[in-house]
């Protein structure tokens, strides 16, 4: 077996362990602690509370209204969508290279960066009910992952993530709330459900299914921590019940090899829906032989940088992340790919 080399980053590189990718594997998730350093998180931080006193705004996103009071201020903005198209800040955690070591271990070698979520989450703010983020974000063959990066300490009061181990194994459920087609709707005995994210168990259908297993567990973090998700896992969060804020900033990725229809904010950008969208998504790591765009502030990634995150082995041998002798998991080139299995 001929391991990786490792090109020389900026960041130290984070190994995944392959106890951790089975551990991805079994819950559907993965909490990785102290991924991101404490003051790249401080510094996402400080940006989120000035946003929240006035000091600074996103461009593209109304800042609160001058007359609104301190209190009223920093209760103004609760997620905004997206803030990578237009905040250099953002776009960089999108591409945090620690956070796409992780990905490349988990869903790659190839990855695909879709989308950016910045989470408020003040005092009395709602959480999300239970919800399947492949519904809402499909990709062909369906290789979704979310990456959850603490801001705050979140935990049981202030609405932490919480998940439900196993149910990553679960179709994507239809929703009948007509405002998608979305869902495995290919399966015979599907029933849609009703309501999926709507916070009370009673409206949110999906929740019966969830319940069921019986097992959920939360899943508290400290600032740096990042948890990863697949797109089929089950999983909510409660309203923040404590005096305390609670942030985070979720990103959404793909293996690059995947067809993307969803396109985000099309409409928003004088575009039409409909069509593969992958040209609209950044090619974080790896390579693809499907459309891709440049980061818009120049952070680095295989889009702008392929000789320090592009494709690792020059040829069209085939290659896989596997185990290494060691316990972690690396980008191996088969060696004689006509006698692999
Ligand atoms: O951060 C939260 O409260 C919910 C996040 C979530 O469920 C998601 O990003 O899919």
């Amino acid at each position: 077996m001929v391991l990786a080399e490792t090109p020389q980053r900026s960041h130290e590189t984070y190994q995944v362990r392959v106890e951790d990718y089975k551990a991805f594997r079994r819950a559907g998730f993965l909490h990785v602690r102290n991924l991101v350093a404490a003051d790249e998180v401080a510094e996402l931080a400080q940006f989120t509370e000035d946003m929240m006193t006035g000091k600074t705004s996103i461009p593209g996103i109304p800042a609160p209204p001058a007359n609104l009071t301190d209190a009223e201020r920093r209760a103004y903005y609760e997620r905004i969508h997206m803030p990578h198209r237009s905040l250099a800040l953002a776009e960089r955690f999108l591409l945090h290279p620690r956070i796409i070591d992780v990905l490349e271990a988990l869903i790659g070698p190839d990855i695909l960066a879709l989308q950016t979520m910045l989470f408020f989450k003040q005092p009395g703010q709602a959480g999300q009910g239970f919800h399947q983020d492949s519904y809402y974000i499909p990709t062909q063959p369906d290789t979704l992952i979310g990456a959850w990066l603490a801001i705050d300490p979140a935990d049981e009061e202030n609405g932490c993530l919480w998940m439900t181990p196993g149910s990553q194994h679960e179709p994507i459920y239809p929703d009948c709330d007509g405002v998608t087609q979305q869902g495995d709707t290919i399966l015979s005995d599907i029933d849609p459900i009703k309501a999926a994210s709507h916070p009370d168990v009673a409206v949110n259908t999906l929740a019966r299914i969830a319940l069921e297993y019986g097992n959920e567990v939360k899943v508290e973090a400290e600032p740096g921590d990042v948890i990863f998700f697949g797109g089929h896992v089950f999983h909510r969060s409660h309203q923040n019940n404590a005096g305390r804020s609670r942030r985070a900033f979720v990103s959404h990725y793909c293996n690059a090899r995947s067809r993307v229809p969803w396109n985000h904010r099309a409409a928003y950008e004088g575009e039409e829906e409909g069509g593969a969208a992958n040209y609209k998504h950044i090619l974080a790591r790896g390579a693809t032989h499907l459309p891709y765009a440049q980061p818009k502030f120049g952070a680095l990634c295989a889009a702008n940088a392929p000789e320090l995150y592009g494709e690792r082995f020059d040829d069209h041998r085939v290659k896989s992340m596997m185990g290494d002798d060691n316990g972690f998991m690396v980008l191996v080139p088969h060696e004689d790919a006509d006698h692999d299995h």
